[in-house]
């Protein structure tokens, strides 16, 4: 089974009303959906009316439930391929050890915390969920773009999630984590700390799905055929670099398009500029279990890099995007106990606490036992089995027994065993285990602050800025003073300078006590260690008005649409600037919707004010401004205090190259913004 066949299975499956004429649900043809049944023109409905009963009750009933966590999504297809056989020597799996096989993939990125209508640009952590459609079966891998979690143990889960999610007496606030009972949750729960720093950092408002790395988590089990297993953490890397918006920015992006998230990934696919993602991973053999100075069950902790080196296997791509967002991205079920042979599980207890949760939640969402017929659900390999009936069987069994073992259909369908045919067989890693029942927690997974303080050591000064920032935020919307006085406590035991600072913010005496900093880092942590070597895909707005010289302006985006950069024509007008195509007028755009800004307009957009406020936010957002020659009046009037990140004002050959580096940069966080308003 390969590509094509998923293909020819969703293939089956559409329905294309082109041509076609209205029937109800039994194939029966209708007159007339705009008019009910009565008696007269101004009597009652009556019960007869079919059609209408059959309309309403569907449409009654449109809607499942939410998932209870990362009810906010959006997804996509495409294909994953390994780059050489390297892992047989550790996995039978084979999609990771076979060139030749493409498998075919569906991704689905989330927000964790908000509603299905929810904005997607909150401070949050992003789902980053990988169903492969492998010859040997379906295999999920159900991750985040933040390595660690909140807590160690499954059982917890509830109780996290109660308290990110509105509160629950007037449920507020959407999908947002500052609020008193997340932070109740966190003093209460050291363990949170690690995460509690990924979370605010700017990894929690990614740019773009397609920049940002996606993470297994937790530390699976390669198996390979010998039955010998290997330790491994996934990592996805995005071709595009990993980049974030400015927290500013995302407060604006929310009103001006909370699908921001959602519509980049869709019009990229669109476009034919397909996301990519290269899979890696950390391999630690089973001898080495105990050699680090954390437990690699416990979901808290990485392995930093600079330990366990990456080694990329494979590259994935997304591009096709689905169809109907109900049949597929809503309608897909991951579960991390999908797994193939050759891939296993550890007893880290929050992932054995997930291999539960899944198939659960799939149960109620999806309503019943067979969403695995669900055309996005299906697997490419064939199944057969005895597991029968339930709600919305889709298949007609044709065999005379659904039990084994059996004499009347023949045995079949037979098991590895049963057919002494074990090719392809998932066979559960063997592991010796011990001990007595308990309900505690390894005193292995003790160190809640270590990898939090590795994490802001390895931060860039405008990274800890941000995050510092980000506390002051999150506090500043607790009331109770008891909680922000212990989240600071903690803070102490992270890093002293971290804690005196946000301390200062919250008005509280410096804090005293406190652990030493162990000063080691990760720089691999760092965005600022990340690929800043393109702008393809990046979106740049060219302020233009009617006496803009087009010469000048087709030259720059040339310049830039040659590095695959997408460039917009906003102008005070929609139609024609002189001879340039407008976009969009600008009193309908914001630069919040851009990474970079081309002033290519003077005195026409000097005295307009939605203008002047366009740059001088562009600038605030840290953005790369270019400034044509004849643009220097906007320039002057956007009165820009300093001039790190902006270009020219120059000709267009002299600044186009110079400009397109700038943007790259991503974006000019060092710039002294602190007092300056938009
Ligand atoms: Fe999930 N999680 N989770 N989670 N999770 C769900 O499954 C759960 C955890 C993740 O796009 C639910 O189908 C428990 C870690 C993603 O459809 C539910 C625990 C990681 C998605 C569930 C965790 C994740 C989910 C809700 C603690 C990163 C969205 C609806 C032990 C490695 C998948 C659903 C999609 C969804 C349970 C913790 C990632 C309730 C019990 C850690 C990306 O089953």
């Amino acid at each position: 089974m390969t590509e094509d066949d998923k293909q020819r299975q969703l293939d089956a499956h559409r329905v294309d009303s082109d041509g076609t004429r209205y029937t109800t649900d039994q194939g029966v043809r209708v007159d007339d959906t705009d008019n009910s049944l009565s008696i007269g023109e101004r009597g009652p409905t009556i019960l007869e009316d079919f059609h209408f009963r059959e309309k309403t009750m569907r449409f009654d009933h449109e809607r499942i439930p939410e998932r209870v966590v990362h009810a906010r999504g959006a997804g996509a297809y495409g294909q994953f391929r390994v780059y050489d056989d390297s892992l047989a020597e550790y996995t039978v799996a084979d999609f990771l050890t076979d060139p030749s096989q493409v498998t075919p993939v569906f991704v689905r990125f989330s927000t964790v915390a908000g509603s299905r209508g929810s904005a997607d640009t909150v401070r949050d952590v992003r789902g980053f969920a990988t169903k492969f459609y492998t010859r040997q079966g379906n295999y999920d891998l159900v991750g985040n773009n933040m390595p660690v979690f909140f807590i160690q143990d499954a059982i917890k889960f509830a109780d996290f999630v109660h308290a990110v999610k509105p509160e629950p007496h007037n449920e507020i606030p959407q999908a947002q984590s500052a609020h008193d009972t997340l932070w109740d949750f966190v003093q209460l729960q050291p363990e949170t700390m690690h995460m509690i720093m990924w979370l605010m950092s700017d990894r929690a408002i990614p740019r773009s799905y397609r920049m940002m790395q996606g993470f297994g988590v937790h530390t699976f089990r390669l198996v390979n055929a010998q039955g010998k297993g290997t330790f491994v953490k996934f990592h996805w890397r995005p071709k595009l670099g990993t980049h974030s918006l400015v927290w500013d920015e995302v407060l604006r992006v929310q009103g001006n398009d909370p699908d921001f998230n959602r519509r980049d990934l869709w019009e990229n696919i669109e476009t034919g500029s397909y996301p990519e993602f290269e899979l890696s991973v950390q391999l630690v053999p089973e001898e080495d279990e105990h050699k680090f100075d954390f437990d690699l069950l416990d979901a808290t902790k990485i392995i930093p890099e600079e330990e366990v080196p990456l080694r990329p296997v494979g590259s994935m791509v997304l591009n096709r995007n689905p169809e109907n967002f109900f049949a597929e991205t809503e309608q897909i079920a991951f579960c991390t106990a999908n797994v193939v042979p050759g891939i296993d599980f550890t007893n880290d207890p929050l992932l054995q606490g997930r291999n539960f949760s899944y198939l659960d939640t799939q149960l109620i969402r999806l309503g019943g036992p067979n969403f695995p017929q669900i055309p996005i659900n299906r697997p490419v390999a064939p199944v057969h089995n005895d597991q029968r009936d339930g709600y919305h069987q889709h298949m007609i069994h044709q065999s005379r027994t659904s039990y084994s073992k059996n004499s009347i259909s023949g045995g079949c369908p037979m098991t590895g065993v049963g057919s002494g045919d074990m090719e392809g067989v998932f066979k559960h890693y063997t592991e010796r285990v011990d001990g007595n029942k308990i309900r505690k927690r390894s005193p292995s997974f003790e160190d809640h602050y270590s990898q939090a303080t590795l994490f802001w050591n390895s931060m860039a000064d405008w990274e800890k800025r941000h995050i510092v920032s980000a506390f002051l935020f999150e506090l500043g919307h607790v009331e109770r003073r008891s909680i922000k006085e212990k989240v600071v406590e903690h803070l102490t035991h992270v890093d002293q300078d971290l804690a005196a600072q946000v301390a200062a913010g919250l008005g509280m005496p410096a804090p005293s006590g406190g652990t030493p900093n162990h000063g080691k880092s990760s720089p691999a942590l760092s965005q600022a260690d990340q690929p800043h070597d393109s702008i393809a895909t990046r979106k740049i707005a060219i302020l233009v008005a009617d006496a803009s010289d087009a010469g000048e302006v087709e030259a720059v985006r040339q310049a830039l649409t040659d590095r695959g950069a997408i460039c917009e024509i906003v102008a005070p007008h929609e139609g024609e600037a002189g001879s340039l195509t407008v976009d969009r007028q600008v009193s309908a755009a914001s630069s919040v919707l851009y990474d970079a800004v081309l002033l290519a307009a003077g005195q026409d957009l000097a005295e307009t004010g939605d203008a002047v406020h366009f740059v001088r936010e562009a600038f605030k957002h840290g953005k790369a401004i270019g400034v044509l020659a004849d643009a220097r009046p906007l320039l002057e009037a956007a009165n820009l205090p300093s001039d790190l990140g902006v270009i020219g004002p120059d000709s267009a050959s002299a600044l186009a190259d110079q400009f397109a580096q700038a943007i790259a940069g991503h974006r000019f966080y060092d710039r002294d913004v602190a007092a300056f308003s938009a």
